[in-house]
């Protein structure tokens, strides 16, 4: 038996002090402490009265503890002191130092507060009354308070740091996200509408009519002007599939607007102010125009005190039921009946999808951030835990199984964390009008690649993280749980992973291959600057970076001559992945080199370049694109439905 083994033979594995009872042949009855020690001891009665509390037991494990979460992330600190010029700098970490303080004392709290009283939905009222009443708890109503109070949604409106703008909003969204409730959901649509109406109306700011009222509204820092917006995409026809899906029709009115008539499947945070939505016009001979390009975007306020049809007050909306959740359960979401609702186009009409895209663009940014708030707060409370709990003897923190383990969510944690971030960095210089062309092409691939792998590697990390305190984890009273429940819609919502695969797909083949080109030419210069920091230990690592870029680029011109295309499509959510492992790759490399980097964020670097950058070619070199290997699959998944074969 190896040394290690006979250890290991010898551990007592329960883990706590056990206690024989031994009666001897006078009746008398000793305790024997730890009897596989080599010390036994012999206790009499009387030592008993030391575990007079064996009943229920005198320990207590203490909770992990939620501490300054901007002040304990070092990460996002030399993050934005890299980005972020020195006179900017300073005012913007004051702020956020206040506000991790404010997560701490007071909007944690409330956040769980939300989960514990979700929202119900009262449709009658006694008398039969058609009231759809709405009830949300009072923490749920005070996010709504603290968006507002905080900017969370004007900081990147207000522009008061120009091109920074973006990093510094979205820095605080990162802290609040975990703690809001699950209230970054209305934040996410409500900038995202923010987003739509600047770009679709012209000054939209000193706009005098309903777009700019409502513009003010959701960038307001004032709680009693302040507005959140609804995206109601979803129809029965389709989640996905937006353009075959959507059924609802806009009749146009003599005063220009158009009333809404349809069914909204899936529509979140549904105490929203106002929403975007998608329907078919109906032109002057009744008909409709079908897919994709018969698709108009409008806007809606969700009251209408002055229309006496429905007694809740509701803009021609009725709430036909809450929608019954895996998780997000702090959120309400519903099924929504338009009937007459009194509605606002926006945006070229038959241009709908293009119009939300906007939108759509900032809720998959938000997704991501969101993955990764979530992330680093389980990482930060199972790093707290760890410092806390006793096990074999000694604390988790000690455990070097289980400090690797926490090292290994770190790492996946800080590579989600840069690749957000420099998305975000890149949205900061679009809306500053800096962004290069290149700039623009790489917001528009990396947005769904980043969404998509962002959302599975959450799901990774909250299993681990759960499983990091043990059965403590898998109760729901802790309060942990919802933090799983929680990151499985995020590779569902704002498109699923295949959708947003083929969206990856859609950006390369619009752009003619510009976006990929632009992808290959930006991680290229990132890796020459870190070989140019002559730094040898990263060797090895920039190596193999080069060899998945080699890959990923002779996969690309390899398919490109292909005139059968149905293999890209079937290699194209592992090319996303690819192309995310890639950049990540390149991003923690050249944070590695920065002057104030540590030997952390160098070994952070070395570990996530270990791996198989470029799974696409890895598979594409064993087959599993061609045909064959798509006819076994498709065997192998119906073999018990033969008519599907
Ligand atoms: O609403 C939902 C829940 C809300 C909760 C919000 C939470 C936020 C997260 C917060 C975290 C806590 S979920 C609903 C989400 N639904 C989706 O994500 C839809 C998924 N489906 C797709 O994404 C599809 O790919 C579609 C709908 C975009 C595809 O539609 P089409 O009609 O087939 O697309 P086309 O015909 O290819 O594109 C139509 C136009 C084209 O432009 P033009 O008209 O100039 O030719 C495209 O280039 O739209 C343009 N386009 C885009 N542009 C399409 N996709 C994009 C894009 N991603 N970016 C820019």
């Amino acid at each position: 038996m190896s040394k290690f083994l006979k250890s290991f033979h010898n551990v007592n594995w329960i883990g706590i002090r056990r206690i024989s009872i031994y009666e001897g042949r006078n009746g008398q009855r000793t305790a024997s402490v730890n009897p596989s020690a080599q010390n036994d001891k012999k206790v009499t009665n009387d030592h008993c009265e030391a575990f007079r509390h064996a009943k229920i037991g005198n320990f207590f494990q203490d909770q992990p503890v939620l501490h300054n979460p901007y002040t304990t992330d070092t990460l996002l600190k030399s993050f934005l002191k890299k980005n972020i010029p020195e006179n900017h700098f300073k005012v913007i970490e004051d702020d956020l130092i206040r506000f991790g303080d404010r997560i701490c004392t007071e909007i944690h709290e409330k956040g769980l507060e939300c989960e514990r009283n979700p929202p119900t939905l009262t449709q009658y009222d006694a008398w039969g009354r058609r009231i759809d009443q709405l009830n949300t708890c009072d923490a749920w109503k005070s996010m709504k308070t603290v968006s507002a109070e905080e900017g969370m949604i004007a900081i990147g409106y207000e522009r008061n740091y120009g091109e920074y703008s973006r990093l510094y909003q979205m820095a605080k969204l990162f802290l609040f996200g975990a703690s809001s409730g699950l209230y970054s959901c209305p934040l996410a649509m409500t900038d995202g509408a923010a987003k739509v109406l600047e770009s679709s109306i012209n000054d939209v700011a000193n706009n005098d009519g309903v777009f700019g009222n409502a513009y003010r509204r959701l960038t307001s820092r004032n709680p009693d002007l302040f507005w959140t917006s609804g995206q109601w995409m979803t129809e029965r026809g389709g989640g996905s599939d937006v353009a075959n899906g959507t059924e609802t029709v806009a009749c146009r009115q003599s005063d220009g607007t158009f009333t809404l008539h349809g069914y909204k499947w899936f529509s979140s945070a549904t105490d929203a102010d106002i929403a975007f939505t998608l329907a078919r016009i109906i032109d002057e001979n009744g008909d409709i125009k079908q897919g994709s390009k018969g698709l108009s975007l409008f806007f809606l306020e969700t009251r209408n005190p002055k229309d006496k049809k429905l007694d809740s007050g509701l803009n021609g909306i009725q709430m036909q039921r809450l929608k019954n959740k895996l998780g997000t359960r702090q959120l309400p979401t519903a099924e929504l009946l338009l009937d007459g609702t009194v509605a606002h186009q926006i945006g070229d009409e038959s241009h709908g999808v293009r119009h939300i895209s906007d939108m759509l663009t900032i809720t998959r940014i938000y997704n991501c951030l969101m993955g990764i708030s979530g992330m680093k707060r389980l990482l930060q409370l199972a790093v707290d835990y760890s410092c806390r709990r006793t096990a074999f003897g000694s604390k988790l923190c000690d455990n070097t199984l289980h400090v690797q383990t926490l090292a290994r969510i770190d790492i996946e944690t800080r590579a989600a964390f840069l690749m957000t971030f420099e998305i975000i960095r890149l949205l900061g210089l679009e809306e500053a009008g800096i962004a290069t062309n290149q700039d623009l092409a790489l917001i528009r691939i990396l947005t769904p690649v980043c969404k998509l792998y962002t959302a599975k590697q959450a799901l990774d990390v909250s299993t681990e993280g759960l499983e990091c305190f043990g059965g403590m984890g898998y109760l729901e009273d802790s309060g942990l749980p919802r933090h799983l429940r929680d990151a499985q819609v995020l590779s569902i919502w704002e498109g699923t992973t295949n959708i947003l695969s083929m969206d990856v797909l859609r950006a390369i083949e619009k752009s003619d291959g510009k976006v990929l080109t632009d992808f290959f030419s930006r991680v290229e210069k990132i890796v020459n600057s870190v070989k140019n920091s002559e730094k040898s230990y990263l060797s090895e690592p920039i190596k193999n970076v080069e060899s998945a870029i080699k890959d990923l680029s002779a996969f690309v011109l390899g398919m490109q001559k292909k005139a059968d295309q149905s293999e890209i499509v079937v290699a194209a959510r592992d090319m996303s992945y690819s192309i995310s492992k890639i950049f990540m790759a390149a991003l923690l490399l050249e944070h590695a080199i920065w002057e104030r980097s540590d030997k952390t964020d160098i070994y952070a670097a070395k570990r996530w370049c270990s791996q198989d950058l470029c799974p696409v070619m890895t598979n594409y070199k064993s087959g599993f694109y061609d045909k064959d290997s798509s006819d076994v699959e498709k065997l192998l998944v119906y073999a018990s439905y033969p008519e599907n074969i």
